[in-house]
């Protein structure tokens, strides 16, 4: 079993600041844990508003505290968030995320993150190629 705190991975190097100024995440699980999945703890700060395009990942979101919306490219529906929200990227959308206040949420991504990842400039993470999957 693995136990950890947000507290002690916040510490230990596990919180990564966006780069752009638009958020920070802890990310408390991550590919070496082996679990398939990595899940993170995101701080999406107050008036943040910009794209994303997990084209490599699926991601779930789901908001702990605070309020904004989601908004998804391909038809420009947008849903209000708040706290018990949960937002599913299950078909790897394009989507723009607006941050009314500081959103706390918590996110899961499959393929798991190995801790580094900020976005592309396509508002993407890279994956590292599986060694064991790569022709000889
Ligand atoms: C909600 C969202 O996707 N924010 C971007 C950061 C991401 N959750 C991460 O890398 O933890």
């Amino acid at each position: 079993m693995i136990v950890r705190t947000l507290e002690e991975s916040e510490e230990c190097g596990r919180k990564i600041i966006s780069p752009d100024g638009n958020w920070d995440s802890t990310r408390l699980l991550l590919k070496d844990d082996n679990m398939g999945f990595s899940f993170h703890i995101t701080t999406i700060y107050e008036g943040a508003d910009f794209q994303m395009h997990y084209k490599n990942h699926l991601e779930s979101v789901y908001c702990i505290s605070g309020n904004g919306e989601v908004e998804i490219l391909a038809d420009g529906k947008k849903y209000p968030i708040k706290p018990g929200t949960i937002y599913i990227l299950d078909k790897h959308d394009k989507h723009i995320l607006r941050a009314f206040s500081e959103m706390k949420m918590a996110c899961v991504f499959n393929p798991p993150l190995n801790g580094t990842e900020v976005h592309n400039k396509e508002g993407a993470y890279e994956v590292e190629a599986d060694p064991l999957t790569v022709a000889s």
